[in-house]
């Protein structure tokens, strides 16, 4: 699909030329506007409103100084981001992306697409995102607390349970949202929901680990099951080896499919007889090592440097779990050269547009970022209720929700796909599903 609407070019011109030197940004918001285009034809009160200019500028940026001492006495200096993007439906939600890689289009990117897929979720939360260009790769345990303490004394003046919610992303579990809840607590004197993510035996949710892996592959069995297809003995590539990689495997194998590889971002393990999540845990869990050491447990298996070349791994179903962009046109075609029919992502954007271009051209199944990881910012909500009601829900009980919300959020993607002409482009479904209600509140809210 191509963007043609005179409308929407305009304001893509304007959104390219304030924001020079970020592409990340205008890849998101360029692939919003071309699923939107059959909506602005239909719906001429949201462009009077200003719903569309108002969705890509962000309502708050703030940029910030992180000093921190490391272990050798030297004084270090990394750059904060708290991008507030979209308050129409809830206070600002979305996770801290701790990576060198890390920048304003990054974070902008990513904060743009946590609207819609908060929106998605039924759940009253807005869009947000933060980070740093910290790299948390061979720090202390020491250094990461000092970094953390550091970024939250700055970000605790912009933050609140009512206000603006953070949570995990590349870079940050559980260790991390523990140290920048620690130092919100000591700043602030007040015990709140402030953070998702939180450990079980401080207002943390059950599930919240598991919820973005298990929601993808609950989303992705939804979509399958949709197109006559299970997981039941597929084989199935997850990439990386992080939190979502991690989860999205388990389900995946407990579905019936046999995941065969796996990788992080020096390279991938390929095991034929299907991946031992056990050691993948050790490894990259307890460890914090390279998944290269994964032949110490499973000598028969391979490892091969490049992580990109996973792509080139036979499969049924790909899973992308790592990063943006991580799949290209290249890796897509390879995928659909071996017969793999369906493409699932459980990372923020991860296939570049040339990708997404091979998917509907070999009429793959293609389960969008937004709609098949939102089940991770689900239960970070389901986490929130909790909070404010002083309550803990079972496992069980925060699963079941999970399940009931990425089945809600198959049914949306499914129903606006067909309602404005493109059955079975779940990707322009989400992004309309999503835009619809948030639109629905900016324009209710007056220009604001
Ligand atoms: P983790 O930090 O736990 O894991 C990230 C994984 O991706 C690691 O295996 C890492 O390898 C790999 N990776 C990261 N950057 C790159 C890169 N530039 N090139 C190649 N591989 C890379 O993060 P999560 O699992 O939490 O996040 C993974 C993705 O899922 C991200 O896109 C995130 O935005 C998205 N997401 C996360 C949610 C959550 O709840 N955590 C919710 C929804 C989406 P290495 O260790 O070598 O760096
Ligand atoms: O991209 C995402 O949805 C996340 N990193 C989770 C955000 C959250 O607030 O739980």
């Amino acid at each position: 699909m191509k963007l043609t609407n005179e409308y929407l070019l305009n304001v893509l011109k304007a959104v390219e030329k304030r924001n020079p030197n970020e592409p990340e940004f205008i890849q998101a918001v360029t692939e919003v506007f071309v699923t939107l285009q059959p909506v602005i034809e239909k719906r001429p009160d949201v462009v009077e409103a200003g719903v569309i200019e108002r969705l890509v500028e962000p309502e708050r940026q703030i940029i910030f100084r992180v000093p921190w001492v490391d272990d050798s006495g030297a004084v270090k200096v990394n750059r904060g981001f708290r991008v507030q993007f979209n308050s129409a439906i809830g206070p600002y939600k979305g996770g801290i992306r701790l990576h060198p890689s890390v920048n304003l289009s990054i974070i902008k990117f990513l904060g743009f697409e946590q609207t819609f897929k908060n929106s998605l979720t039924t759940l009253p939360m807005g869009g947000g995102k933060g980070g740093s260009d910290f790299d948390p790769k061979g720090k202390s345990d020491a250094e990461i607390m000092r970094f953390c303490q550091s970024f939250m004394t700055e970000l605790s003046r912009h933050i609140g349970a009512d206000c603006d919610v953070p949570a995990g992303d590349i870079g940050v579990g559980a260790r991390e949202v523990g140290y920048f809840f620690g130092q919100y607590k000591r700043l602030r004197n007040e015990f709140t929901g402030v953070l998702t993510g939180k450990g079980l035996t401080y207002g943390g949710s059950l599930a919240r680990k598991q919820a973005t892996g298990f929601g993808l592959c609950y989303y992705t069995n939804e979509m399958l099951k949709a197109n006559g297809k299970s997981f039941k003995d597929q084989t199935v590539v997850v990439s990386g080896s992080g939190n979502v990689a991690i989860y999205a495997c388990e389900k995946a194998t407990e579905l019936g499919a046999k995941v065969v590889a796996m990788s992080d971002s020096n390279g991938y393990v390929y095991d034929k007889d299907g991946i031992d999540l056990d050691a993948i845990k050790q490894i990259k869990e307890v460890e914090r090592k390279r998944i290269s050491e994964y032949l110490k447990y499973r000598p028969n298996a391979e490892y091969h440097e490049g992580s990109k070349n996973i792509w080139t791994v036979k499969c049924d179903i790909a899973l992308p779990c790592a990063t943006q962009n991580e799949l290209d046109g290249v890796g897509a075609k390879a995928l659909a050269d071996n017969g793999c029919y369906c493409v699932s992502e459980g990372a923020n954007m991860p296939s570049t547009p040339e990708a997404i271009e091979v998917y509907f051209a070999k009429g793959m199944l293609y389960g969008p970022a937004k709609a098949a990881n939102a089940g991770g910012v689900a239960t970070s909500g389901l986490e929130m209720t909790q909070n404010s009601m002083r309550l803990s829900w079972t496992f069980e009980e925060v699963d079941e929700k999970l399940k009931g919300i990425m089945v809600s959020i198959f049914k949306a993607c499914d129903e606006y796909s067909k309602a404005y002409g493109m059955p079975g482009n779940y990707m322009a479904g989400a992004n309309i599903a999503g835009f619809m209600k948030v639109a629905e509140s900016m324009k209710a809210q007056g220009a604001v």
